[in-house]
């Protein structure tokens, strides 16, 4: 690009910038305390899982030692790991979540 007819270039390059956000994996662990219903819950309620998803999920977790929630841009999947651990503190369950890029 060039400024006016100066005859002096000033470099106003653009890029088109639409990068796609890096996905993060929400994973839940398994633990040998909290009850498979609250886990059930908390997946409801975070994660908007049907009773049937929710269960799938929790049983996988509690066979596998972990699983995948779902996957969210980076500031969502922190949000859902702190709700996850949240709740589980404040009904005093050990249940742990964690994240990771996809
Ligand atoms: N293992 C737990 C139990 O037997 C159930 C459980 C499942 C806990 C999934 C955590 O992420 C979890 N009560």
């Amino acid at each position: 690009d060039r400024d006016g007819d100066t005859g002096v270039g000033i470099a106003t390059k653009t890029k088109p910038k639409t990068k796609q956000p890096a996905l993060y994996k929400v994973l839940l662990l398994n633990d040998d305390y909290t009850p498979m219903e609250f886990v059930v819950l908390t997946l409801q309620r975070f994660f908007r899982m049907t009773i049937e998803d929710a269960t799938r999920v929790m049983l996988h977790v509690h066979q596998r030692g972990v699983g995948i929630c779902g996957v969210f841009t980076y500031e969502i999947a922190e949000t859902k790991v702190s709700q996850v651990i949240d709740f589980a503190r404040e009904h005093n369950h050990p249940l742990q979540a964690t994240m990771e890029k996809d």
